[in-house]
């Protein structure tokens, strides 16, 4: 366990490889009930390089029209979100330190090439809860800053099994994901990524 910034939890190595397995059957399952979307800007309608999906009541959507948001339904399909699998739900209970269950974990897919541009996550109403971030796949190399966008920013390289818990005076920071390396993932083919955040979004 490393403190990367105050309330940045760092925990290499969390996830055993038949968890980091049974993870990603799990999310296969989820991709087959809500398959992959690709987000837009809000008003520009530029596409993300990142594929999204969902499980749990709520999930994260974004488009030109309607912007960044949570709903109970996948914007393309208009289906509930698929549950959230136990082993998600217990990787909160154990990780998060908060007592109200997650209510969305937002599946971002990465394919080689893909990244993330530096932001902040303010969509969620219960600011005391954290994001809890589980990598899978190839290893990325991670950003983050301060509250504000033109602050130092340091790296960190995530790899597969990595879990952070991003909360208390980091949880309004800047962070984003630069690049990812190919040849680093054993788990995914074609050096591709998953990374799963799961959140609270309303008020516990
Ligand atoms: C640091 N995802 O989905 S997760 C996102 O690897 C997102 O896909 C990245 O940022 C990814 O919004 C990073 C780790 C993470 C999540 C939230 C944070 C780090 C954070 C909030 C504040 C500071
Ligand atoms: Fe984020």
């Amino acid at each position: 366990m490393i403190e990367l910034a105050p309330g940045l939890i760092y925990r290499p190595a969390h996830f055993s490889r038949v968890e980091q397995e049974a993870l990603v059957a799990a999310i296969r399952d989820i991709v087959r009930a809500a398959p992959l979307f690709t987000p837009t800007m809000p008003r520009t309608g530029k596409p993300f390089s990142v594929r999204m999906t969902n499980c749990g009541p709520l999930g994260w959507v974004s488009d030109r029209d309607g912007g960044y948001r949570y709903q109970a339904t996948h914007p393309a399909t208009g289906e509930p979100w698929p549950a959230m699998p136990p082993a998600l739900l217990d990787a909160w209970r154990d990780l998060a330190g908060f007592d109200a269950q997650p209510e969305a974990c937002l599946v971002n897919f990465y394919a080689a090439g893909a990244r993330m541009g530096l932001h902040v996550d303010s969509d969620e109403q219960e600011p005391r809860a954290p994001v809890l971030s589980i990598s899978l796949g190839a290893t990325c190399l991670f950003r983050y800053g301060g509250s504000k966008r033109g602050d130092p920013t340091k790296s960190v390289k995530l790899s597969s099994g990595d879990a952070v818990v991003i909360g208390g005076q980091s949880r309004f920071c800047h962070h984003g994901v630069d690049r990812l390396f190919p040849g680093t993932s054993t788990l995914l083919a074609n050096d591709a990524r998953i990374n799963l955040t799961l959140r609270r979004v309303t008020p516990a």
